[in-house]
């Protein structure tokens, strides 16, 4: 029966997509993305429906919306024929859910981005972060593998969003064959993950991938994550919001890329004959100083005038250096970045000086305390 948990974002009744209600299009591919709030799910999205998809997204109950990332893409289910970006209410803890939306949505490719994914974070909640990332991959993985058993849907692809924070300490270049040392609570939850996603093609035959992406980022970055912490501060900074920039360590090189180039990897991955594991990064590595010199630099500002170190932001165990090796994934997949690094710090930049900009206004008007920093 479709009620109005159906889809979350609609304030009606009678939502018309939902548990009795077939995809409207036969021929159209249908995709689930977990973590679709997120910064990935919400490119993703944009690029499965630009090329022409239907795309289910699970969605966490929160007391606010969180769907900032896709407000932009969705359309009211009222207006059905355009309404191809659909919402569901699930968890990766909730194993039941998963498999009943399996079972309703009837997908062709499953992925799964959903994660708690801060790797600093992970070290304040190991057991939560293990249930969402290892367990969550397992269960959904699972309810995969029984939905086709019961169903006979073969055909189905599952993508599994695995991380360069998997190889830990181990030296780079990092490739397909270079061994895992994970180094947090979410490393160790990405390497499980990463395994049973093997385990499930090698035991089932499921069409499972596991894409290594090496970190990305985008104007949609979580503000907590260090490219954009820095580019919200050059921004606020730039404007007169905020003076000071707190962190952690500025040595620490990681291979940044954007995220609107990686989700594309995502896709190619599951449209290849066979499934199989892929590396995907820009092959360049950079540290957190080179990244704050870029930004700071960008506006005209020196980021020595206003960088301030603090312990809290240092990781109990650090992962030094990550550069990956993406040839497989360029040779195979044919995929390769098109943004280069200066080009993403300035990207953000400019979107954060945008967003300083209106937020001057709200202080300006007395609607705002400037003091309330991200
Ligand atoms: P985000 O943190 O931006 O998004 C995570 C998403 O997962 C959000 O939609 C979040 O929902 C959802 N989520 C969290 N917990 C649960 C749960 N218990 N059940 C269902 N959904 C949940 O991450 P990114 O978009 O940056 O990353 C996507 C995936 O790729 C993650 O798995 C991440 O670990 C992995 N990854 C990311 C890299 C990167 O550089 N960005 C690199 C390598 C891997 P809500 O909005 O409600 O919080
Ligand atoms: P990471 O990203 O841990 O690589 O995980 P993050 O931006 O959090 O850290 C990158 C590096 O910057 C250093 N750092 C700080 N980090 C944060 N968050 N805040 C600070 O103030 C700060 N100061 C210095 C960190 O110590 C670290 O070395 C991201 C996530 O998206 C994961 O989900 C994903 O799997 C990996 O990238 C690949």
């Amino acid at each position: 029966m479709a009620s109005e948990t159906d889809d979350p974002r609609s304030g009606s009744t009678t939502a018309v997509n939902g548990e009795d209600s077939p995809s409207p299009s036969p021929k159209r591919k249908i995709a689930l993305v977990t973590g679709i709030t997120g910064q990935d799910g919400s490119y993703l999205t944009e690029f499965l429906l630009g090329k022409g998809y239907e795309v289910h997204g699970l969605i966490r109950r929160s007391s606010n919306f969180n769907t900032q990332r896709i407000n932009h893409i969705y359309i009211d289910p009222h207006n059905a024929p355009k309404a191809l970006m659909k919402l569901h209410y699930a968890d990766l803890a909730d194993a039941s859910a998963l498999r009943r939306r399996l079972d309703v949505i009837l997908p062709d490719e499953v992925y799964n981005l959903a994660a708690q994914s801060h790797v600093a974070v992970s070290f304040e909640i190991p057991d939560y972060t293990a249930d969402v990332v290892a367990t969550g991959a397992l269960r959904l993985l699972e309810a995969v593998r029984s939905h086709i058993a019961a169903t006979g849907r073969t055909h189905i692809r599952y993508y599994q969003a695995g991380s360069s924070e998997m190889f830990g300490s181990t030296p780079p270049p990092q490739s397909e064959t270079t061994p895992f040392h994970p180094r947090s609570p979410y490393a160790v939850s990405k390497c499980a993950a990463h395994w049973y996603t093997v385990n499930y093609r090698e035991a089932y035959g499921l069409f499972a991938c596991n894409g290594i992406l090496f970190n990305h980022e985008s104007p949609r970055r979580g503000e907590n994550f260090v490219t954009r912490k820095i580019t919200r501060a050059v921004g606020r900074i730039k404007i007169g919001l905020q003076s000071k920039l707190f962190l952690g360590n500025l040595q620490a090189a990681r291979d940044w890329g954007f995220a609107g180039d990686y989700v594309e990897a995502m896709w190619l991955m599951l449209q290849q004959e066979k499934p199989d594991d892929y590396v995907v990064a820009t092959e360049e590595a950079h540290t957190v100083e080179e990244f704050l010199v870029v930004a700071f630099g960008y506006v005209g500002l020196n980021w020595k005038d206003h960088v301030v170190i603090d312990k809290r932001y240092f990781r109990p165990a650090e992962v030094d250096n990550l550069q990956g090796d993406s040839s497989k994934a360029r040779k195979v997949l044919g995929w390769k970045p098109k943004v280069g690094f200066e080009q993403l710090v300035k990207m953000m930049v400019d979107e954060d000086l945008e967003l300083a900009k209106r937020e001057k206004v709200l202080v300006d008007a007395g609607y705002l305390d400037p003091q309330q920093q991200p």
